[in-house]
């Protein structure tokens, strides 16, 4: 065997070329491995110190110790050198602009939305609650109780999807609320008189859809049940709604109509302006709105003394209203998702 000496100067030179051409982390932990871990050759010679001579040991003792040290001090420098590079890369490759999110698309209200709110907001400041009911109602709180009686051609004029429940035709019967006059029911026999509400809500009807109607809408009820509530309250509250909406004088006109649920009725309808699609100014009156003074059957229906008691309704077209305030000429636009369309709507 070649003297000691001898085999500790060829590892030294062994190491320092491995060192040399280490470059990533695994090259300097297999450096580690073989010149510095307990089964290196390096550790084989401080265990073999105790069997040499004490002359040897002070001779080498020293060298192999110091070559110890170096290749540690080594070895450590670059190891954190190398685990401090890594460190960065991976902060540069997992960093994340958290301001970028400020220039991209951001969202908006759905017009129907900001129409709600803005009517809302209104009738809230003339001391309307805001009230809500269920979209599947039953029979009995959306055409009887509202004096639409079973037979009654009344039925008809609104489309309904029926919900099967397999029984006869009874009380319980659900369907998809056709109008939000439902809510008037279930809040007149909640809390009785006086009652001042408003319900904006989805219906849904089965009918053919076109410019101006779509299968599922919004509606919006008003109810006002007081001592000595007249026409008169109807027309200033309907009018007052409208100007502070629209923030100008805007047509309207009152016609006679009919609804089972309201003796006399009434239909509004809006002066309705608008640009087609070649870019053509163009108006219309566009049916707005169905009201009148609650039918006496339906304040008794509800536990209310009509003898007592008198009150005004309306529901009237939420989709519609959005339309006129944004000049929509197709309903069908506002819930085709269609992002150019929306984007419009984007809050600045
Ligand atoms: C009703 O639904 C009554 N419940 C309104 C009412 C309430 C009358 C209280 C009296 C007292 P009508 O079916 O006309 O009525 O609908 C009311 C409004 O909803 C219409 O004037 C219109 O603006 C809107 N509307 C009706 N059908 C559609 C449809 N298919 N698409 C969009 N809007 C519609």
């Amino acid at each position: 065997m070649k003297p000691l000496v001898n085999r500790v100067s060829e590892f030294s030179r062994k190491a320092k070329g491995a060192f040399d051409k280490a470059r990533t982390l695994e090259d300097f932990k297999n450096f580690y491995a073989e010149f510095l871990s307990k089964k290196s050759e390096l550790n084989e010679f401080l265990k073999g110190m105790k069997d040499l001579s004490e002359g040897e040991r002070k001779k080498i003792g020293p060298l192999i110790q110091s070559l110890r040290t170096e290749l540690t001090e080594l070895f450590e420098q670059k190891q954190s050198q190398l685990e401090q590079q890594e460190m960065n890369k991976k902060l540069v490759a997992d960093w994340l602009d958290i301001t970028k999110r400020r220039e991209q698309w951001k969202g908006s209200l759905h017009p129907v939305s900001l129409v709600q709110k803005r009517i809302e907001e209104i009738f809230t400041s003339m001391g309307f609650e805001v009230a809500d009911g269920p979209e599947v109602e039953t029979e009995w709180h959306n055409f009887d109780a509202l004096n639409i009686p079973d037979s009654h051609p009344a039925r008809d004029m609104q489309d309904t999807f029926w919900i099967s429940t397999g029984h006869e035709k009874s009380h319980q019967n659900t369907v998809l609320r056709t109008h939000t006059s439902s809510v008037q029911i279930r809040k007149m026999m909640a809390d009785g008189a006086p009652v001042r509400i408003i319900v904006p809500g989805r219906v849904y009807r089965n009918e053919a859809v076109d410019m101006t109607h779509d299968a599922t809408f919004y509606q919006v009820e008003g109810l006002l049940v007081d001592k000595g509530i007249s026409l008169a309250h109807l027309k200033g509250t309907v009018q007052t709604m409208l100007s502070e909406l629209f923030q100008k004088d805007i047509k309207i006109r009152f016609r006679p109509g009919y609804f089972p649920f309201v003796e006399p009725g009434l239909e509004v309808d809006i002066w309705f302006e608008f640009t087609d699609k070649e870019g053509k100014s163009r108006a219309m009156w566009l049916e707005f709105m169905g009201a009148g003074m609650v039918h006496p059957n339906v304040l008794r229906n509800c536990g209310i003394d009509p003898s007592k008691y008198s009150g005004f309704a309306f529901g009237f077209g939420l989709t519609r209203l959005a339309m006129m305030k944004y000049g929509i000429e197709d309903i069908r636009l506002l819930f085709s998702q269609k992002k150019d369309f929306l984007n419009q709507f984007a809050c600045s």
